[in-house]
């Protein structure tokens, strides 16, 4: 890093089609803000681009759905994510967005001197078009079958089963978003980067230049570039987005993937209207991009392919730390089924515990292959990690010295090698947990930094200061300055990963400034401190509020599976005559009870014309005996007798199965004679 002067780290522009959940957190917004955080505690000059992608189809769908207008969409939810981004404490320099004047302009400005250049192929191409909607459909207004994978419901940009990106025209049976129409195809014509041009550029920048990338990062866009590189689209037929700035571009837009990754230009621009060249254009200026998976080609393909064909000095950038996903208790977290945990609801609904959700995200971050957040391993984490581990050494260390010490740092005496050896490790990490952070091994970094608690907590349990109190007091002082010292480490060391909490420990040890360099050094908190009174740095998480959640993902589950019913497909046909041959009638209940041993079986005794019957039907869960009793039902007759728990079943009684697994029994609309045949 030593070469770079300054650090620029952007972070995959959300779209403000919904508010962000823990999958975007973990992936990228979160080791983005360790990431910032880190740099800027050992006095690196650092800025943390982020903003809302409020162009894109999904929000103009959005928008037709709820009757309001695209920009209506984007307000709302730019403001729940850039609210709750803050609140978690991501520390952007600047959070904008897509719809900002500064932005279209310099999207505008990025094309027209892309199409000056004669840095575009213009084609005429045909397109899917919705003749009852009177439009083109671009990316995810077309759903049909994946040509690759065989899905249904792909999209026309992507298959979300398989994850291959697609043409809308690839489709298999497309069928309208919009108007569920069949469309045909229209000419129409759209401007296409020539990512061939650039393929030989790429290839040695990645390839040769940037094998020190993730792998998963780096395999990526190998297997891209092995392909071959084709023109891509960088307008649509749409009206939501940036206009294309040339004549005969009516009713074009550019794609969002050409104006959203120039947001991180236009965003920076917007924070620095004066010094914004020197994070783009300086090659003293480092590029991080942090992103999710599926960005992957956009970031290290597209888009520097895009700055090259600008040229002006862009730097490209020196790399790309893309997460895989996180998924939700096993299921992959969407947000059309809402399956997601909201950050925003997660902070109304655990005020206060920012730092727990960061910390769960970060030890479990899907950095090499995709994780599972589950809130059993939540509330275990906050438990018997940050409580048992963390919280419970620095109260101890805190709590004593008030109890000894009236909250004042005492002064060491000579230390013993236990002292020595403890803080010689702490001082050893300082340089796993730096190296771990530079790499983007965000979870082993984090695994240093608690290594620093459990040493601390070892030191104790080892030095027993409540027992060496009794003959000791000047061992006292040295034990506890020493523990206060680790506490001191771990303030500094918690801030990119925790910072509220870091925070709070640094003004319990009355620690002005956290600076990434005083981690391991032996005076953090010097002698003649005056502590502030002992508070918990974390508290335990209680089984009710975790089972409230688990409620709402199973309630978000039922309600999914109801929306998602549809009636069983249509049965084989059957002859009439072999539909006669089945004896269905009318019968009166008689008598009606619970099949002993047996929680969904009734027993009914049915009057039906030529005697009576007893018949055995599993639906006890929705009925009680005695209000079946004198009622009218429908059965079927000729089927051989059945033994069901030791009773005899003469026929069946119909019903009906609700979405939601209720059985309901069918009766005559009106009085008839028991043992009519119904046909
Ligand atoms: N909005 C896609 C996404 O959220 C897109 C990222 C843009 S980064 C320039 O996955
Ligand atoms: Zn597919």
């Amino acid at each position: 890093m030593a070469q770079y002067k300054r650090t620029l780290i952007t972070t995959a522009l959300p779209y403000a089609n919904g508010p962000v959940h823990i999958g975007h957190l973990a992936g990228v917004y979160i080791p983005a803000d360790i990431y910032a955080r880190y740099l800027r505690m050992c006095g690196h000059e650092v800025t943390l681009v982020g903003g809302s992608d409020e162009h894109g189809v999904p929000i103009t769908i959005k928008a037709k759905k709820e009757g309001v207008t695209p920009q209506d969409i984007v307000d709302r939810y730019h403001k729940i994510i850039k609210d709750s981004f803050e609140e978690l404490g991501i520390s952007f320099d600047v959070y904008s967005r897509t719809t900002s004047q500064i932005h279209s302009e310099t999207a505008s400005e990025f094309f027209k001197r892309l199409y000056d250049n004669g840095q575009f192929v213009e084609r005429t191409s045909m397109q899917l078009y919705d003749e009852k909607a009177d439009q083109f459909l671009a990316d995810r207004y077309v759903t049909g079958e994946c040509p690759h994978c065989h899905a249904q419901g792909a999209y026309g940009d992507q298959c979300e089963a398989c994850g291959s990106s697609l043409n809308a025209t690839d489709l298999i049976n497309p069928r309208s978003a919009i108007t569920g129409n069949i469309p045909v195809l229209r000419e129409t014509k759209h401007w296409f980067l020539p990512l061939d041009r650039w393929e030989p550029k790429l290839r040695e920048w990645i390839l040769e230049g940037h094998k020190e990338w993730k792998t998963n990062v780096y395999g990526q866009c190998k297997s891209w570039l092995d392909l071959g590189l084709q023109p891509r689209a960088v307008s649509r037929d749409l009206d939501w987005g940036v206009p294309v700035p040339v004549e005969g571009a009516d009713g074009k837009v550019l794609y969002v993937w050409f104006d959203a990754p120039i947001g991180y230009i236009s965003n920076t621009k917007e924070l620095y209207p004066e010094a914004w060249e020197k994070w783009w254009k300086d090659p003293e200026t480092r590029i991080i991009n942090f992103i999710g998976k599926d960005n992957i080609v956009f970031h290290c393909i597209v888009f520097p392919a895009m700055l090259m064909a600008y040229g002006d000095n862009y730097q490209l950038p020196d790399n790309v730390p893309a997460n895989e996903f996180l998924n939700l208790e096993g299921n992959k977290i969407s947000t059309s089924r809402n399956w997601a945990v909201w950050l925003h609801e997660y902070l109304k609904d655990f005020p206060g515990k920012q730092d727990v959700l960061r910390y769960v995200l970060t030890a479990n971050a899907p950095e090499t292959k995709d994780n599972d957040f589950t809130w059993h391993d939540f509330q275990q984490r906050n438990n018997s990690e940050l409580v048992a581990i963390a919280g419970n050494f620095v109260n101890r260390a805190v709590v004593l010295t008030h109890k000894y010490f009236q909250g004042i740092v005492p002064a060491p005496a000579a230390l013993d090698d236990i002292d020595k050896d403890v803080m010689g490790q702490v001082a050893a990490l300082k340089g796993k947990i730096a190296d771990a952070i530079e790499t983007f091994h965000f979870r082993d970094a984090l695994k240093e930094v608690m290594n620093i608690a459990r040493l601390g907590n070892k030191y104790l349990q080892e030095t027993e200061p409540w027992k060496v109190a009794k003959t000791d007091m000047e061992r006292v002082k040295t034990i506890l300055y020493v523990a206060l010292q680790i506490c001191g480490d771990m303030a500094v060391a918690f801030e990119p990963f925790m910072p509220f909490s870091a925070h709070r420990l640094a003004d319990m040890l009355d620690i002005k400034k956290l600076d990434w360099n005083v981690l391991g050094s032996d005076d953090i908190v010097p002698a003649g401190t005056q502590l502030a009174p002992a508070s918990l740095l974390f508290e335990k998480i209680e089984d009710d509020a975790i089972e409230a959640q688990i409620k709402r993902l199973k309630d978000t589950e039922e309600a999914n599976r109801l929306a998602a019913w549809q009636p069983a497909p249509q049965k084989e046909d059957v002859d009439f005559d072999t539909f006669m041959k089945c004896d269905l009638r009318v019968g009166t209940v008689l008598e009606c009870e619970r099949v002993p041993k047996a929680d969904k079986l009734l027993k009914f005794i049915i009057e039906d014309g030529m005697g009576t019957r007893t018949i055995v039907s599993g639906i006890a869960k929705y009925y009680r005996p005695e209000e079946l009793v004198g009622k009218q039902l429908c059965f079927i007759a000729n089927l051989p007798p059945r033994k069901l728990k030791g009773v005899v079943s003469q026929g069946m009684i119909l019903s009906a199965e609700n979405p939601d697994g209720t059985l309901c029994l069918i009766s005559p609309s009106g009085p008839v004679q028991p043992g009519s045949q119904i046909g």
